[in-house]
């Protein structure tokens, strides 16, 4: 029984954090291969499927002596092992099939995080959460709703993967490194979403110094179709690595109060005129989880894009009865 299978490293004076993942599906078998051997905290896979989180976390730790890791790998179907997580990441639900919508998982995937939020309100009632289950902005308001933690400890992720994506389309086009591109997306994590092309880099350079106009049209709207991209080709699901490296990057900034600056999932209150609901903005994440919200200038077009961005998340809000 994996009951009986001890991690000589799960020992109660381990001094990393615990970091918990409800779900262990393809998201969750990167967050937390990649989190273990990162050594960024003793990890906890949480799934409803019996044996699946053990055999992959089991097969993990098996392997870590060959990256050195002496994080602990741990798989469970008991919310009560979830217990002292420093750190949620939920993936709970349904992943797109070619030719759906990230909106068309709202009614399943609502019911699976009613579910979640109350494991982990009973159980991680100090942890830090990141929601990255669709459709996200509808998601990680409704753990908000139920759990009733404060909102600097919950949080979504789709504006830094959405910026990522566009960061990687902008130094291919210009064959550069990706080190030296950055990017920014706000808005509601789908068709919605709003590149903000004047506050896109290369080394500080704007890329409309570096691209054509409608060269860089085309690259927005590669990033908008990005996620439905990868979908269309893989057939059985959805994009798995990238989101997950993305909420590692939001995991570590908590964990090592890094005060990194993402595009988030963050509950706005008056901030760019938004109230009560959760939108993607950029933001200050540390120690203190979503520290801050830093409103930044948009020009008349930004604007009437990011309102729209934000009526599509307030329809899509409006159909969650809890
Ligand atoms: O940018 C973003 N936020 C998106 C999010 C990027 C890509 C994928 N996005 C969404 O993440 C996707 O649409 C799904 O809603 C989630 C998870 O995607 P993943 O690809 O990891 O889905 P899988 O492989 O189907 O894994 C989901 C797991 C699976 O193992 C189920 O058994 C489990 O969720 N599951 C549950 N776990 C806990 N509790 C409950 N109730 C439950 N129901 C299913």
């Amino acid at each position: 029984m994996y009951s009986d299978y001890l991690n000589p490293q799960e020992s109660p004076l381990a001094m990393r954090k615990k970091i918990a993942l409800i779900g262990g599906g393809n998201i969750g078998g990167i967050l937390a291969e990649n989190a273990a051997y990162r050594e960024l905290g003793d990890v906890m896979m949480f799934d409803v499927v019996e044996g699946l989180p053990q055999g992959k976390t089991l097969d993990m730790a098996e392997g870590a002596p060959l990256v050195g890791s002496d994080a602990s790998l741990r798989g469970t179907n008991d919310y009560a092992d979830i217990a002292g997580s420093d750190v949620v990441i939920i993936t709970a639900g349904l992943a797109r099939k070619p030719g759906m919508s990230r909106d068309d998982l709202l009614k399943t995937n609502l019911s699976i995080m009613k579910q979640v939020a109350e494991g982990i309100r009973d159980h991680a009632p100090e942890a830090f959460v990141i929601v990255i289950s669709n459709p996200l902005d509808a998601m990680v308001y409704t753990f908000k709703e139920v759990s009733g933690f404060p909102k600097n400890r919950v949080v979504g992720m789709a504006g830094i993967l959405d910026s990522t994506r566009l960061r990687s389309f902008l130094a291919w086009e210009l064959g550069v490194s990706v080190k030296d591109v950055t990017a920014l997306v706000l808005g509601g994590h789908g068709d919605t979403m709003v590149p903000l092309v004047r506050y896109c880099t290369v080394a500080g350079v704007p890329i409309s110094q570096l691209i054509d106009a409608q060269r860089i049209d085309e690259i927005v709207e590669r990033t908008k179709g990005a996620g439905g991209e990868v979908v269309a080709l893989l057939k059985t699901g959805s994009a798995f690595v990238s989101p997950a490296l993305s909420a590692l990057e939001m995991a570590e900034a908590y964990l090592l109060d890094k005060k990194r600056v993402f595009a988030c999932a963050c509950l706005c209150d008056g901030e760019y005129g938004v109230d009560g609901l959760y939108v993607g903005v950029p933001c200050v994440m540390g120690a203190g989880g979503v520290e801050r919200i830093l409103e930044v200038e948009l020009n008349d077009q930004e604007r009437k894009q990011f309102d729209a961005s934000v009526e599509h998340v307030r329809t899509l809000v409006g159909q969650i009865d809890l």
